[in-house]
């Protein structure tokens, strides 16, 4: 068993922007943008949304991680509800199904307000349709609009601003959300109902966790051989099957350099809601069952927090 030692928590560099943001002439919308959850991702959202002048009110769990959005000019609130009640459209991006559906229904959670009119809601966390829909239930109820607002990419899209965002729900939301979403993403969707986002970003983590765990098993078998991996990578790069993610995970996986752009833990996360979606239809999805398990183990061997491309660590055994 390898020793593993945690990848190194990059802090947040406030002054780095993405080339992106300069082309795209940005008119920040006057609406005051609340954010919940200042992880990796969020921290970047938040990052390029207050360089591109939108108002902006943070929370986060570990209330430390919010001094450097202060100094560059967002407000601070103690609590999920202090943000609702300062912003007119509230972002979440926390970890999970979970965490999201605390932030919402929890103690001093968005919906002990009671009254949400003219608030809009816009789950940016990668869940499942079904916690989408509750989420949706328990804003509408209150009188909000909300929006499911699945972000599709890495860390490094996010850094340089070319996320895809899937959009399901209030339509009125989503468009009041350009700016925003103009400031970090090189496409947006809007899918319809809410659920279909989900829907559709987990259709997608599918396609990469198959392809990962495909990918890190021919890797492992080239080695077994004792053949060069960035040989097989070069040959690689002029088939047909070549692709910018596969080809940059198959070196990452050849140096095992695993810096999360992707976190491990978050896509076996993605992977068991997919299968949980799978289950409820009866659709059978062997090779994806498999995939997850092989994600599973690889997260009991320490790999968590590192990027998914640390699949290959355990196809080597
Ligand atoms: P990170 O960097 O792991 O950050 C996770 C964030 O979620 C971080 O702000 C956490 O707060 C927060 N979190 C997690 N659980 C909770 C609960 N239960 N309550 C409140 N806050 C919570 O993930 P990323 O930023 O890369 O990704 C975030 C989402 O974007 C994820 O769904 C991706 O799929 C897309 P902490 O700082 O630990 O106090």
């Amino acid at each position: 068993r390898p020793v593993v030692t945690r990848p190194e928590t990059q802090a947040i560099d406030m002054n780095s922007r993405s080339n992106t943001l300069a082309d795209r002439d940005i008119v920040p919308s006057e609406q005051t943008f609340g954010f919940l959850g200042l992880g990796m991702m969020g921290s970047t959202i938040v990052k390029d949304l207050i360089f591109t002048k939108h108002k902006v009110v943070v929370w986060n769990r570990t209330i430390d991680k919010c001094q450097p959005f202060v100094d560059a000019g967002a407000e601070v609130k103690d609590t999920p509800m202090d943000v609702v009640e300062a912003a007119d459209i509230i972002f979440c991006c926390v970890s999970d199904p979970k965490g999201a559906k605390d932030l919402v229904f929890g103690n001093c959670g968005v919906l002990q307000l009671k009254d949400l009119r003219n608030k809009a809601y816009v789950e940016m966390s990668t869940i499942d349709p079904d916690t989408s829909m509750d989420i949706g239930e328990g804003i509408k109820q209150c009188n909000g609009r909300y929006l499911e607002a699945q972000i599709h990419g890495s860390r490094q899209e996010a850094a340089d601003g070319m996320l895809i965002i899937l959009a399901g729900g209030d339509r009125t939301v989503f468009e009041e959300c350009h700016s925003c979403f103009k400031t970090i993403a090189k496409n947006t969707f809007f899918l319809g109902n809410v659920g279909n986002a989900c829907k559709v970003n987990l259709i997608l983590q599918t396609i990469l966790g198959v392809s990962l765990v495909g990918l890190a098993e021919a890797l492992a078998l080239a080695d077994r051989f004792s053949i060069s991996l960035n040989d097989i990578i070069d040959i690689f790069d002029l088939t047909s099957m070549k692709s910018p993610l596969l080809l940059a995970k198959g070196k990452e996986m050849a140096k095992g350099d695993f810096n999360p752009q992707q976190p491990l833990s978050h896509m076996q996360r993605d992977l068991r809601l997919v299968l949980n979606m799978a289950e409820n239809l009866d659709q059978s999805m062997p090779v994806t069952s498999i995939t997850n398990e092989v994600f599973k183990h690889t997260k009991r061997l320490g790999y968590s927090e590192h990027d998914s491309s640390a699949v290959f660590v355990r196809s080597r055994f």
